[in-house]
C-alpha cells in the first residue's frame, strides 16, 4: 500500500534509531562547516600528491586523477556538531585504487590528509583502505560544490565528518599519529561517532 505519508518525506525510516549514533540528531539538509573561507580551486590548478613522510611518492593532475577507477559509496555521515545525515551518495576514487596506481601498500600505520586551505586531519591507514574511504569527486551525481569541498574531498564516513577533509590536495603517510587542525584544538585523535569520541579526553 502506498500512502500519502510515504511521499511526504517527513517520516524517518523505521530503522532510524539504530543508524543514529549517541548524541546525534537526524538532519535532512546538508550543513556547511568550514574553519575559514571557501577556497576556489580550479581543476586546472588542482593536483593530488601522495607522500611518505617528506618524500613525494606520486602526483596526479586533475585529468590523471579522473582516469583512475571511479567507485560509488552511499553512507550515513555524522558531524561532531551533532547532525547525522542518511544515505549521502558519492562517487570518487577509493584510497585502495590510489595506492594501487602508485604501486604501494601503506608504508606506515598513520596518515595526514592535507587541504588547499591549510587544513589537515589525521586518519589511521587502516581506516582508509579495504573500501572504507575515497577521494570523492561527485556528490549525488554532480561535481562537489566549493562549499562542500569541491573539486575533491576525502570521505571517511565511519568517523566524525571533520576527518573528511575538504579541498583535498594530498595524503601523507606518517611514522606517528600526528594530530591535525581540529585534533590540536580539543577534538578526539580518532573520532568514532559510535563511541562518541568527540573531545580529546573522551575514552
Ligand atoms: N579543508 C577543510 N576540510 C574540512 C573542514 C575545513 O574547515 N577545511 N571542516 C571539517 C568539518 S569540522 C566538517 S563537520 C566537515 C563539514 O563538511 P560539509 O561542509 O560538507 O558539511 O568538513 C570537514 N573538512
Ligand atoms: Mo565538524
Amino acid at each position: 500500500m502506498v500512502t500519502r505519508g510515504f511521499f511526504s518525506g517527513r517520516k524517518p525510516p523505521t530503522d532510524a534509531d539504530g543508524r543514529i549514533p549517541p548524541g546525534q540528531y537526524l538532519e535532512q539538509g546538508f550543513p556547511v562547516l568550514s574553519a575559514g573561507p571557501t577556497p576556489r580551486v580550479r581543476t586546472e590548478d588542482w593536483s593530488f600528491t601522495l607522500k611518505h613522510g617528506l618524500r613525494p611518492v606520486k602526483k596526479w593532475t586533475w585529468a590523471e586523477f579522473n582516469a583512475l577507477p571511479l567507485s560509488r559509496m552511499t553512507r550515513d555521515i555524522h558531524c561532531v556538531t551533532a547532525w547525522t545525515k542518511f544515505d549521502t551518495s558519492w562517487q570518487g576514487v577509493l584510497i585502495d585504487d590510489i595506492l594501487a596506481d602508485a604501486g604501494i601498500a601503506p608504508p606506515t600505520a598513520f596518515t595526514l590528509a592535507h587541504s588547499f586551505d591549510g587544513y589537515a586531519t589525521n586518519v589511521p591507514a587502516k581506516d582508509l583502505v579495504a573500501g572504507k574511504a575515497m577521494v570523492a569527486l561527485l556528490y549525488e551525481g554532480k561535481p562537489i560544490t566549493p562549499d562542500h569541498g569541491g573539486p575533491a574531498r576525502l570521505l571517511v564516513p565511519h568517523l566524525y565528518f571533520w576527518k573528511s577533509a575538504k579541498w583535498l590536495n594530498g595524503l601523507q603517510f606518517t611514522e606517528h599519529d600526528e594530530p591535525g587542525f581540529w585534533e590540536l584544538r580539543g577534538y578526539h585523535i580518532y573520532g568514532d561517532p559510535w563511541r562518541e569520541q568527540r573531545y580529546t579526553d573522551d575514552p
